[in-house]
């Protein structure tokens, strides 16, 4: 992107001009919010609040119309029909909404998931759960030293007992892209469904899922410059329709009797009691900004950025150690350790710079096992993280190693 581009963009965020001294490279835990986000919910709730889909009155109509208008740019962000956009509240609970109302009803003892080293535990822990409940076995897809899943072992890994494949697009600690279309081909080529995390994906990347051949794509809004709240569960409609609810309650029925009901079709059916309208919208908002500007260019600048920082720090920073494969395919999240030092201090001595980055295992204990480390410091950067910022953090980081030299 170019400078004055970048500049323009960063002219969006307001928490970025009251915090001219922060180097925020914490996106992929939540990005900031561009001002016409934020407008967007404040103008619902100033103009158009009311109850969707109940009232008989003209304000009510309008805030319906809103958020159904909402449903349809989402579509349009990822290439699917509008009917196929269930809203939720995060990638977490609409991860959970398939393992409920699809693996629930579908998996019986000695079936096999398939799921991959290197899931975050939103993608582990239901299937985990409904693994328990109908008997279903967990298997994953090994990841190689080089940072990838290592697809030599798909076809001994896939047989006419999987019935399940969920995979992460792309990982939120090393930033490997999975081909995913290439997985969900074969998995659909021994009759299992695929589901796909997409929450490190869709904000950063163009994504569009009629292409992937999958059945499920999760994401969260709170990472795509929307808001906490809300984020959506993406599902070819022929397989949302031979669903039962996951919720129940209002809005998601057709008829209930005392001891019966029916219900609404697909997405209504999975919608259950008032939505976040307002988080909807607002997340409309930000998938119309990163429309406007073209996600392509968006995953453009990740793209060089990562490759600029990844190269400084191998030939300026010897001490540390990072994580995720080489090569022009890669997110910008760079996960690292500095010598023998806990990331949680790196993380704490980063912040004296104003060098905001997240340190732990990320919601990702398989892959830290794997990797051999119990944590990793992670920087990530978004469409507003400029090449000074890198290059503030990497004197940053000099200057913690410095000081912790004795201890490395
Ligand atoms: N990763 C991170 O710092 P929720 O919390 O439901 O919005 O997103 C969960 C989730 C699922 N899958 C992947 C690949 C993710 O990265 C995340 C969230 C954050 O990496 C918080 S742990």
């Amino acid at each position: 992107m170019t400078l004055a581009t970048l500049e323009q963009i960063r002219q969006d965020f307001p928490l970025l001009a009251r915090h001219p001294h922060l180097v925020y490279l914490n996106s992929a835990a939540t990005s900031q919010k561009p001002q016409s986000v934020i407008e967007a919910i404040s103008r619902y709730y100033q103009e158009q609040n009311a109850s969707i889909h109940r009232g008989a009155y003209t304000l009510s109509a309008q805030a319906s119309e809103a958020y159904e208008q909402a449903r349809r740019t989402l579509a349009r962000f990822i290439g699917a029909d509008e009917r196929e956009i269930i809203f939720v509240r995060n990638t977490t609970e609409a991860l959970n909404l398939v393992a409920y109302a699809w693996g629930l009803r579908n998996l019986r003892p000695g079936d096999e998931i398939l799921l991959s080293e290197m899931e975050h535990h939103a993608n582990l822990v239901p299937w985990h759960l409904v693994g328990a409940q109908t008997g279903a076995r967990i298997k994953a897809i090994p990841l190689g030293p080089d940072g990838r899943l290592e697809l030599e072992a798909l076809p001994s890994l896939l047989n006419e007992r999987v019935r399940l494949v969920s995979i992460t697009h792309v990982s939120n600690v090393l930033g490997t892209v999975n081909p995913v279309a290439q997985i969900a081909q074969a998995a659909r080529a021994v009759g299992a469904r695929v589901v796909v995390d997409g929450a490190q994906a869709a904000p950063h990347m163009p994504v569009d899922v009629k292409a992937l051949g999958a059945d499920f794509y999760a994401f969260s809004g709170h990472k795509m410059l929307g808001p906490t709240g809300v984020g959506v569960l993406w599902g070819r409609y022929e397989v949302l329709e031979s669903l039962a609810p996951f919720l129940g309650g209002g809005s998601m029925i057709r008829e209930v009797y005392l001891d019966h009901s029916t219900y609404a079709p697909p997405p209504q059916r999975f919608e259950a009691g008032t939505p976040a309208v307002a988080e909807a919208i607002g997340l409309a908002a930000a998938a119309e900004y990163l429309m406007n500007l073209g996600i392509d260019r968006v995953w453009q600048h990740e793209l060089e950025l990562t490759a600029y920082a990844l190269q400084r720090l191998e030939e300026e920073l010897p001490e540390v150690r990072t994580f995720g494969p080489r090569g022009p395919e890669r997110s910008g999240v760079i996960p690292f350790v500095l010598g023998s030092l806990h990331p949680h201090d790196v993380a704490t001595a980063l912040d004296q710079h104003g060098i905001a980055i997240r340190a732990g295992h990320h919601c990702a204990q398989p892959l830290h096992r794997k990797l051999g480390v119990a944590a990793t410091a992670r920087a990530s950067f978004y469409l507003y993280t400029t090449r000074e910022e890198v290059d503030r953090f990497i004197e940053a980081l000099k200057k913690v190693r410095d000081f912790f030299r004795g201890w490395l």
